[in-house]
């Protein structure tokens, strides 16, 4: 992944030094993958056994990734595991594949509680999508947040997104809005959208927009987009519940 745009909010919500802590260390030791520098998939069935002596508490919440077949949402999965980009054996995806990717927060507060939160991404196949109606309609019950992916190539696809969010933010609940993102996936690849469209997105629908390329996933990239997306979950936590 490459570069990222100045985001809208400073991060002061959650003390994103504290990862390179030993305690810190202690959590990423029970969520990453043994032998490698990668976050694991728990899979529904499985839990990370954590330190309970510092994760204090679990929020989990739920992600789903629309945009086009081919626009990168698979990979984007992948990049934020902090594995490999690969090219080898990509298929569209068929029906929802849902990776749980759990990660740390320390809360910036006196106390400095430490929390896990288990993101459960909903990675809807497009092709399927279209097909069956009922997987529009639960991919978005209960949901959190919303990242939207669009390909640096697809000119269209960018200028259809708008219509798209707010067709999407019609079909939940008014009083649990979700949070949406954008991401612009294949920044390495011949680019007809550029740094200047998204400033102007950003701006003009006080929504954040990302661009990025899967093509350099690397788990330090992976922790950067982690710790946004943490922020701005609880971030809206904090405002659903009044305390912001
Ligand atoms: N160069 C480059 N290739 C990418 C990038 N993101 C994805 N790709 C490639 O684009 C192809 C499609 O990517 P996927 O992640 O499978 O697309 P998807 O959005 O999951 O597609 P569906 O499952 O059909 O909805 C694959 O061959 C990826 O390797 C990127 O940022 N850069
Ligand atoms: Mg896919």
């Amino acid at each position: 992944m490459a570069t990222l745009i100045v985001d809208d909010h400073p991060t002061a919500l959650l003390d994103h030094q504290w990862l390179n802590s030993d305690q810190a260390l202690e959590c990423l030791k029970a969520i990453k993958e043994r032998t490698e520098n990668q976050l694991r998939d728990f899979s529904l069935l499985f839990n990370p056994t954590l330190p309970h002596s510092i994760v204090t508490k679990q929020y989990r919440y739920k992600i789903l990734l629309v945009g086009k077949t081919g626009c990168g949402k698979t990979s984007l999965v992948r990049a934020l595991m902090g594995k490999e980009f690969s090219t080898l054996n990509s298929q569209p995806t068929l029906g929802i594949q849902t990776t749980n990717i759990y990660w740390p927060v320390r809360i910036n507060q006196s106390t400095k509680p430490v929390f896990m939160f288990r993101l459960d991404f909903w990675d809807v196949g497009h092709t399927s999508s279209t097909r069956f109606d009922y997987i529009d309609k639960d991919s978005v019950d209960s949901l959190d947040m919303i990242i939207f992916v669009v390909s640096a190539a697809d000119r269209e696809g960018f200028n259809e997104l708008h219509r798209l969010i707010e067709e999407k933010q019609s079909q939940c609940s008014p009083s649990r809005r979700f949070i949406s993102l954008v991401f612009i996936t294949k920044f390495d690849q011949y680019p007809v959208l550029t740094e200047n469209d998204a400033n102007e997105f950003q701006t003009k629908y006080n929504i954040s927009v990302y661009l990025l390329s899967n093509a350099y996933s690397t788990m330090r990239l992976a922790t950067g987009y982690l710790n946004l997306i943490s922020e701005k979950l609880y971030r809206r936590d904090l405002e659903l519940t009044g305390q912001l």
